[in-house]
């Protein structure tokens, strides 16, 4: 037996003195001081009573002791469960409850709302802040860095990450030590990423995007991060005479684009752009190239299935498109009911099989066979075509989902909760256009005869429940919602009507 995440990622590293994670003035941790912290923790870890195969939630800011915590469980066996920081404590409760979570790591300055979360869920509490202080942080300075690296099979789960879904429930999506591996494997051979290189990280490391396809790809080529707290357009203006590569979501650059500081000059010698999670306008790929030279890499992937295609490195990069399948994934357009593979050129949902594949959806057995095929595909939910040179080309998603500057809103979500208010008849959430976050959520509502209709007051009733990112930038009133003959409501006729209001 071994630990092949371990093994590939974190191991070979013992010992190092390379510099792995810095941020200008504020640290500067190399490989061997990180593998020694992430050794402490995983003492601290068994002295709390965690066991391998345990779920430890995490929900910290962004810093270099978070990353680690990801390092110990790996090491310790245990499960990530990274959450967003800007998740409500009734959010947060749900991912603890359903996951069974041992313990729950916070900022200390959540910790008197999450408290009785955890103690309600039976799980320990120990709180970590941006600058690696707290009670987690305490126990950890009283341990050894020597722990024994604890074996997993490749199919053993090393983290969950929480998609919504369109029931409105979130699902725990569970990634194995294979898929992980095989993904960063891939990604580092297609980019060409080497130990030679710095990247500019300013992603947060809650989601695929951060913590594997940017962690886990410098942690296996060996390279160095500039690791920033959050996307701070300063501080990354700073940060890009010092890098090889940026790694980003499409409104990180077109908030470059909108700042005179951005041009050629600045980024004369980087290696690389990478942008993902949402799509990059054919504009601002065009945008780009035109100010820098650089053709952004856009490539396109789900937590469920991690990276699935790429533009290649060399060759053309095709602006509106996410390019080919990567090595060993496998791709298919389908139509939706039948499964059937469509003719080339046409319109279908995406498929995709692969070592990269999750496992399923955290005990929910029946939901994680409703979304494959019987011969093993995972079918996406986004609509798409090959080009005439087998190029994927995203036309849209058949689920019903929002993404707005690189986040995941799910509408239904969002209208249960609507629909649960006093005075509200029923509700419709759409998605559109926003200038800076590509797409930005709109809540239209209709009310009950005699109720009247009060924006603030609707939004205030949100506030408490969920992320502020998730909250609608603007809430309207129609005297009914668009239906079809079959009484479902036409989205998009709300999605034209209310096409300029975010723009
Ligand atoms: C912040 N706000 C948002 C968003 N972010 N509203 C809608 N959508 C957002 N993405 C709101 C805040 O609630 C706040 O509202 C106001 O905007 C300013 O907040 P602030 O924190 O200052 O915003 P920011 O720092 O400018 O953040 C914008 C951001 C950030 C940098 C684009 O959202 C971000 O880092 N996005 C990256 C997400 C990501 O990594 N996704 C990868 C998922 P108010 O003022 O009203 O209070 S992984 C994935 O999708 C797959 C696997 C893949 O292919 O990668
Ligand atoms: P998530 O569930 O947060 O992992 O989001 C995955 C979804 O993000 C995919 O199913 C796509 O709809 C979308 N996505 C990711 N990358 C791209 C891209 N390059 N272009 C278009 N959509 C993308």
């Amino acid at each position: 037996m071994a630990n092949l995440l371990f093994d590939s990622l974190f191991k070979p590293h013992e010992g190092s003195d390379k510099i792995f994670l810095t941020n200008a003035d504020k640290f500067s941790m190399s490989y061997a001081e990180f593998l020694e912290l992430a050794g402490r923790i995983s003492n601290a870890l068994g002295e709390i009573g965690v066991k391998s195969g345990d779920r430890i939630a995490l929900q910290t800011a962004k810093s270099p002791h978070a990353l680690a915590v990801y390092a110990a469980c790996v090491r310790s066996g245990v499960v990530f469960l990274p959450l967003n920081t800007a998740y409500t404590a009734p959010e947060v409760e749900y991912f603890v409850r359903d996951s069974g979570a041992s313990l729950v790591i916070c900022d200390p300055g959540s910790a008197a709302e999450l408290r009785p979360i955890a103690e309600q869920a039976g799980a320990n509490l120990q709180t970590l802040d941006g600058a690696g202080q707290g009670s987690l942080a305490d126990l950890v300075a009283k341990q050894t860095a020597d722990f024994e690296i604890v074996d997993r099979d490749e199919d053993d789960l090393a983290a969950i990450l929480y998609t919504s879904g369109t029931t409105g429930r979130s699902k725990g999506a569970m990634l194995t030590h294979k898929n992980l591996v095989s993904n960063a494997r891939a990604l580092v051979d297609c980019w060409r990423f080497t130990a030679d290189d710095v990247l500019l990280h300013a992603l947060p490391i809650f989601h695929t995007h951060g913590l594997f396809v940017a962690s886990n790809v410098m942690l296996l080529a060996g390279g160095s991060m500039i690791f920033q707290p959050t996307f701070n357009l300063d501080a990354v203006i700073d940060a890009l005479p010092n890098v090889t590569s940026m790694m980003g979501v499409p409104t990180f650059y077109t908030r470059l684009l909108a700042d005179p500081r951005f041009d050629r000059n600045l980024v004369s010698h980087m290696r690389l752009f990478t942008s993902g999670s949402a799509p990059l306008l054919a504009e601002t790929h065009i945008e780009f190239e035109a100010r820098t030279g650089h053709r952004i890499l856009e490539r396109y992937g789900m937590t469920e299935t991690n990276m699935i295609t790429s533009n290649p490195y060399d060759g053309e990069r095709r602006a509106g498109t996410v390019g080919f399948a990567l090595p060993d994934v496998e791709v298919r357009i389908c139509e939706s009911d039948s499964g059937k593979e469509v003719a080339s050129g046409e319109i279908g949902v995406i498929e995709v099989r692969g070592p990269n594949v999750f496992k399923g959806y955290w005990q929910m057995p029946e939901k994680t066979a409703e979304e494959f095929r019987d011969d093993g595909f995972f079918v996406t939910g986004d609509l798409a075509k090959f080009d005439e040179d087998g190029y994927v080309q995203i036309v849209g998603r058949e689920k019903d989902l929002i993404i707005s500057g690189g986040y995941n809103i799910y509408p239904k979500e969002l209208e249960l909760l609507l629909d649960e208010l006093p005075g509200v008849l029923e509700s419709a959430v759409v998605g559109v256009p926003h200038a800076d976050f590509g797409e930005g959520v709109v809540a239209v509502v209709v009310m009950q005869p005699k109720a009247s209709f009060d924006e603030a007051e609707l939004a205030g009733a949100l506030r408490e429940r969920i992320a502020r990112f998730k909250q609608p930038k603007q809430i309207v009133v129609l005297d009914e919602l668009p239906r079809n003959t079959m009484g479902k409501v036409q989205k998009n006729l709300l999605r034209e009507q209310f096409a300029d209001l975010l723009a």
